[in-house]
């Protein structure tokens, strides 16, 4: 199989025109299945330009969980080849289906990416995301091969392996949960590896949940290696929806797969570019499982300048956060983003926090706790409460609520292989959010 997408090049005009084409297309394919029968009455003609879209219904996720299972599926069960399941950490989990064809678009939107980025057949290619139903794993793993890198299918988690992996094959681009990036540097650390000496590794795919940029430099610092952020979600295929290019600007969403709009979240009506709204995606090209107008619940903003690489699909900005995501403490909003900002800007805090929310004698009580660095965990007491107290004023200030900070030795908070557990909200009866 070789790499054979001819989308990259495109027009602004003859994107905007492929767009319509491709969405009539999808409305006929749509309405085969059961959940979108009979709600669809949108004639072809009335679809004009990409922003006709509009007349068509939204699709939500409790739409996808009332399909369950096959409301969705448009296709023959005999052309479906795969069934991706989300992991149902924000309620019923939901199946996604993927003909032939589905798949193949998907590992050329995904190696598109990788090409921006420069990967080549050169390359070694270490796949760190779990593979299975998960789909961070499969999603790149054919990517990497259809762009020729020797492709090391190592999935998530055994992480002394993972850089047992690293080092005898001379790995020079990973893909990793960002928050698992982290944990690899501590076990290098731990084991006197310097990564920037004693590895090779030059890109780092990181995607799959919310991250900030500071989390991301510090992830770059310390494998000397260049990190591209690459969104998706299993509603649409799974990564490779938007992938930075090496501009390192902002993500280009693949728009001859994806239509897209950024709407506000209250109002439904779209945002000016530049502002920050929710991302609606519609497939363009899926066989199995259209969906049109899905509301990702995904924070961004669309970047209103051309893009210096020449690429005219428009780019997004890093995710913001969710609408899902919003944090209500003594009736103060506070996203979880905010306080990684806040922790990743002081020097001394380490690669992992925890966000923990009760109520006490029915009081808010937000707790944050913080790993430090390796060079700053003390003995000494007095040191400790100082730099407690330096962290509860910087969090203060970001968030306009007083948090309790509790400090932790490198490594003491808990890291799954998969995508990190930042927030558990014991007023919802122990309930953890990630962002499955
Ligand atoms: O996480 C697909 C993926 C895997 C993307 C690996 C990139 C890399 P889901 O499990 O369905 O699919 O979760 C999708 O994860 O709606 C976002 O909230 C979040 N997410 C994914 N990528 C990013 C990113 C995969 N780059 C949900 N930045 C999405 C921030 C992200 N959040």
């Amino acid at each position: 199989m070789q790499y054979t997408d001819q989308g990259i090049n495109l027009t602004r005009e003859q994107l905007d025109e492929m767009q319509v084409e491709l969405l009539r297309e999808t409305l006929q394919r749509a309405r085969l299945s059961p959940a979108y029968e009979g709600k669809l009455d949108v004639a072809p003609e009335d679809l004009r330009t990409p922003d006709d879209i509009r007349k068509l219904p939204l699709t939500s996720k409790d739409d996808l969980r009332a399909g369950m299972p096959e409301g969705f599926l448009a296709a023959p069960k005999r052309e479906v080849v795969r069934m991706h399941y989300s992991s149902g950490t924000t309620g019923l989990a939901t199946s996604v289906y993927h003909t032939r064809n589905d798949l193949r678009w998907w590992a050329e939107c995904v190696a598109r990416g990788m090409l921006a980025a420069g990967v080549t057949a050169d390359d070694v290619f270490q796949n760190m995301m779990g593979y299975g139903l998960f789909t961070g794993g499969l999603g790149f793993h054919y990517a990497g091969e259809l762009m020729g890198c020797m492709t090391i299918p190592a999935s998530s988690g055994n992480t002394d392996r993972q850089i047992h992996l690293m080092q005898t094959f001379g790995s020079t681009v990973l893909h990793v949960i960002p928050s698992y990036a982290l944990r690899v540097l501590h076990l290098c650390e731990q084991q006197g590896i310097d990564p920037r000496r004693d590895l090779q590794v030059r890109i780092i795919f990181v995607g799959g949940e919310p991250h900030t940029d500071q989390l991301r430099r510090r992830i770059e610092d310390g494998f000397g290696a260049k990190t591209y952020n690459c969104y998706g979600l299993s509603e649409m295929c799974g990564p490779g929806v938007a992938m930075e290019c090496a501009e390192q600007e902002g993500l280009h969403v693949c728009e001859d797969h994806f239509l897209l709009e950024v709407l506000d979240p209250k109002t439904i009506e779209p945002v000016e570019p530049g502002e920050t709204g929710e991302i609606v995606l519609t497939t363009l090209r899926r066989e199995a499982m259209p969906l049109i107008r899905y509301r990702t619940r995904d924070v961004a903003q669309v970047l209103p300048d051309p893009c210096p690489c020449g690429s005219q699909h428009r780019r997004v900005s890093r995710i913001l956060g969710r609408t899902d995501d919003m944090l209500v403490i003594k009736g103060v909003n506070v996203y979880p983003m905010q306080i990684e900002r806040a922790l990743m800007d002081i020097e001394e805090v380490g690669r992992n926090y925890l966000i923990e929310i009760d109520r006490p004698a029915d009081l808010d009580r937000l707790t944050v706790n913080v790993e430090l660095a390796q060079d700053a965990f003390a003995d000494n007491m007095r040191e400790l409460n100082a730099l407690r107290e330096r962290i509860v004023r910087r969090l203060s200030s970001e968030l306009d609520v007083t948090p309790e900070v509790e400090l932790h030795e490198p490594g003491a908070l808990p890291v799954g292989e998969g995508k990190a557990v930042r927030v558990v909200d014991k007023r919802k009866r122990g309930q953890a959010k990630n962002h499955g």
